[in-house]
């Protein structure tokens, strides 16, 4: 039997007998001789038409069609009509005139919500107030708690797609580049990034962690002479406070590479791959965004073809010369980098931009000092709409060095000795950075909460479902 996806249903198929397999979105009878059912399909909708006429709808089938319940899987079997007026609730322009349909699996009578519902924009609920409708709002506790239907709608369909798009053209860019793809492992005997936000476990009697990112052993995979590495997998952080952009599980997209002469390498290579990623996100999620921009209006990411760098001393100045009171040697807060993301959007037309040379205090122990000033450090972060998407560094590479800036910050030596160990072979100069694939597509869609772009959040009140 051959099935046509709902998608492809256009005016080219009128008089066409297809067949069709999707969700019965919404039933609605009309009389007794007349029925109209919306199948979806993926993202997409089409309006089935079922009218009794002797010899090939019964009025059975029509009272059997009104007892299916919304979200069943449905086979239809049809003729492809066009109406003269367009079609109000469905994504196709056509008609399916259904002269067969099977329900090929069952969904429960009571939904937790209406995917319509949950796929409303702020927009819709405007306009119902004035037409003086009352609307189902779905929260975001509810969604989340029956998260298989919540990604039932168009837009969350089109925000997992658009990362699965980011993670493919991330790897696709380092792979022509020259990069290994790595594995690390997750399970380790210390904290990768130090301070507090560690899941601890026992692994077989040893003290053990989940690791907070592949830091360590990014770092000597370069010691083993890959030159160049990258990798896509879980991080856990032990976050314990709420807030839009903190999950306690994300996906870090971390890259580390030997480095010539100086760490702008490394953020020439942020440069070029963002760029890409913009571009290609731009050309081949067009249908995706515009899906997420349905619901959640959001002005198109504004960046350089040639990614602005600012120092950090640079973004202190325009900080304070707007009025804002900063430490120069201290880390910014979440609103002075949104204040900064705003200065610089003013004064040079981008929402994408790197700032490097942080102060050494603020950054991790294995951050490289600068060479002409020890208060500073060679590393940087990468913002995007005024947030957080990256931070980066060169590394430090000479293991008593190492020691000591990893004694300074708290750390337990014995816990990383195998990591430092790694460096007492003869290391190369180098550094990375990672990215928190959430963040990256929550803020280039400007989306206002982190657990929209990650499928089945962790937070620090959610392990389920
Ligand atoms: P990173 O860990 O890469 O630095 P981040 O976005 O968590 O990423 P931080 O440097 O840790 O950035 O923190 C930047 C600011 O974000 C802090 O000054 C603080 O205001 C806020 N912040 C960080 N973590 C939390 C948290 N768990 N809860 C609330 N606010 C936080
Ligand atoms: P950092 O701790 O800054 O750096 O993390 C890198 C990026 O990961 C994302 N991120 C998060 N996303 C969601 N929830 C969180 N709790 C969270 N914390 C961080 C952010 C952040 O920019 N080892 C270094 C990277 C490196 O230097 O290579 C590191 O982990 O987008």
């Amino acid at each position: 039997r051959r099935w046509t996806a709902v998608g492809s249903l256009e005016e080219g198929f009128k008089d066409r007998t297809v067949l069709i397999r999707g969700r019965a979105q919404t039933i609605r009878a009309v009389s007794k001789n007349m029925a109209f059912v919306v199948v979806r399909d993926g993202r997409n909708t089409v309006q089935c038409v079922v009218t009794a006429s002797e010899g090939v709808v019964s009025q059975q089938m029509v009272k059997y069609v009104t007892g299916i319940n919304r979200e069943s899987f449905v086979d239809v079997e049809g003729v492809v009509s066009v109406p003269e007026n367009p079609i109000k609730g469905a994504s196709q322009q056509v008609e399916v005139q259904v002269r067969k349909i099977y329900c090929v699996n069952r969904s429960l009578p009571q939904l937790p919500f209406n995917i319509e519902d949950a796929a409303r924009s702020e927009t819709d609920f405007e306009k119902a107030e004035q037409d003086g409708e009352q609307l189902v709002r779905v929260n975001q506790d509810t969604r989340l708690n029956n998260r298989v239907l919540d990604m039932r709608t168009p837009t969350n369909n089109a925000i997992f797609r658009v990362s699965s798009q980011v993670k493919s053209i991330f790897s696709q860019f380092l792979l022509s580049e020259g990069f290994v793809w790595i594995d690390s492992p997750k399970l380790i005997a210390g904290s990768s990034e130090g301070g507090s936000a560690v899941f601890k476990l026992d692994y077989k009697g040893q003290p053990a962690c989940l690791a907070q990112s592949p830091q360590l052993h990014k770092q000597m995979a370069i010691c083993g002479d890959f030159g160049r590495v990258f990798e896509i997998g879980p991080v856990f952080r032990a976050e314990d406070s709420f807030t839009h952009r903190h999950l306690c599980e994300f996906t870090g997209l971390d890259v580390e590479m030997e480095i010539k002469e100086h760490y702008s390498e490394v953020m020439d290579i942020v440069d070029r791959f963002f760029v890409t990623l913009f571009d290609t996100l731009n050309e081949k999620c067009k249908k995706e965004l515009d899906a997420i921009r349905r619901q959640y209006p959001f002005e198109p990411l504004k960046y350089l073809p040639k990614t602005l760098k600012l120092t950090f001393e640079e973004g202190v100045q325009m900080l304070k010369e707007s009025g804002v009171d900063v430490d120069s040697l201290g880390d910014l807060s979440t609103e002075t980098e949104r204040k900064l993301g705003q200065l610089v959007l003013e004064k040079y037309g981008t929402e994408f931009y790197i700032l490097h040379r942080y102060p050494l205090a603020v950054r991790p122990f294995y951050t490289m000092p600068c060479f002409d000033n020890q208060a500073y450090s060679n590393s940087f972060d990468v913002f995007i709409r005024g947030e957080e998407i990256i931070s980066g560094a060169q590394r430090v590479h000479e293991p008593e060095l190492l020691t000591t800036r990893a004694r300074a910050c708290g750390i337990d030596i014995k816990t990383i000795s195998t990591y430092i160990d790694s460096f007492r072979y003869g290391a190369p100069p180098h550094g990375g950075f990672g990215v928190g694939l959430e963040r990256v597509v929550m803020l280039f869609c400007a989306l206002n909460n982190i657990r929209k772009t990650s499928l089945f959040p962790r937070d620090p009140l959610r392990l389920a479902p």
